[in-house]
């Protein structure tokens, strides 16, 4: 069954792809989430970097930040590249997640508005915590550019770009049953997780501390971890 999103994307309702095999993958994590909206420069990075992030639970990458309605990768308007995360604050606080949003990017770089850096707070104690973290960052270093701006709209960027490092192995993807069109490459955990440790963020530590509780088989797993430590401390590429 097909329906059509607001911007006239077509979106897949029939959401799991199952067989036997891949029932106990492990898509859906149910716990309570909190949201952080995020733009630090080309978003394929940051998708990798929180996706393996202990206490992420969902990732998605957008454009947001803008008034054009409906904007697209080719027709971005006056939007931001943006990540949208779905955090647990059981495990992983805002302030945390900052910090790696200030580690990860460079905040003093004047760009176009495409890759510019924002936070977008979604409450009022979101947005204390952020302006603390920036009056922090401007003590550290000159001409910071970061505008930390209330969330309003989120568009989800083209498929092709969501767990983007991850698309790049289609075996991987077959793997975990995430196929051309699937909802899960927006909302599945195992896919935000892989995303990451691909190119080696998480570490092989985290991998085998938690790869048992994914449902892959052995061969899929052998396969990630040979590229986790390969990648492992590479830092962040677009
Ligand atoms: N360097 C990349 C940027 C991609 S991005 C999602 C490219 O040339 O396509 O902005």
């Amino acid at each position: 069954m097909l329906h059509i999103g607001r911007c006239g994307q077509v979106l897949f309702v029939c959401k799991h792809h199952f067989s036997q095999k891949m029932a106990n993958l492990l898509h859906d994590l149910n716990v309570n989430t909190k949201k952080a909206t995020l733009a630090m420069g080309c978003f394929w990075g940051p998708d990798s970097l929180y996706g393996a992030t202990k206490g992420v639970v969902r990732t998605r990458v957008g454009y947001s930040g803008g008034e054009k309605p409906c904007p697209t990768y080719r027709s971005i308007g006056d939007h931001t590249e943006s990540i949208d995360i779905d955090y647990n604050p059981d495990e992983i606080s805002y302030s945390e997640l900052l910090n790696l949003f200030w580690a990860n990017h460079d905040p003093t770089l004047k760009t176009k508005p495409q890759y510019t850096s924002l936070i977008f707070y979604h409450d009022n104690e979101q947005k204390q915590i952020a302006e603390e973290s920036l009056k922090e960052q401007e003590r550290l270093k000159e001409g910071v550019v970061t505008r930390i701006i209330p969330f309003k709209e989120f568009y989800n960027a083209e498929d092709y770009h969501q767990k983007y490092r991850l698309q790049q192995y289609p075996q991987l993807m077959e793997a975990i049953g995430i196929t051309k069109g699937s909802t899960l490459l927006i909302d599945s955990h195992l896919a935000a997780r892989l995303n990451g440790y691909v190119v080696g963020f998480g570490g092989v530590n985290q991998f085998n501390e938690e790869v048992g509780k994914f449902g892959l088989d052995e061969k899929t797993i052998e396969d990630i971890r040979d590229l986790v430590i390969k990648y492992e401390g590479m830092g962040l590429t677009c």
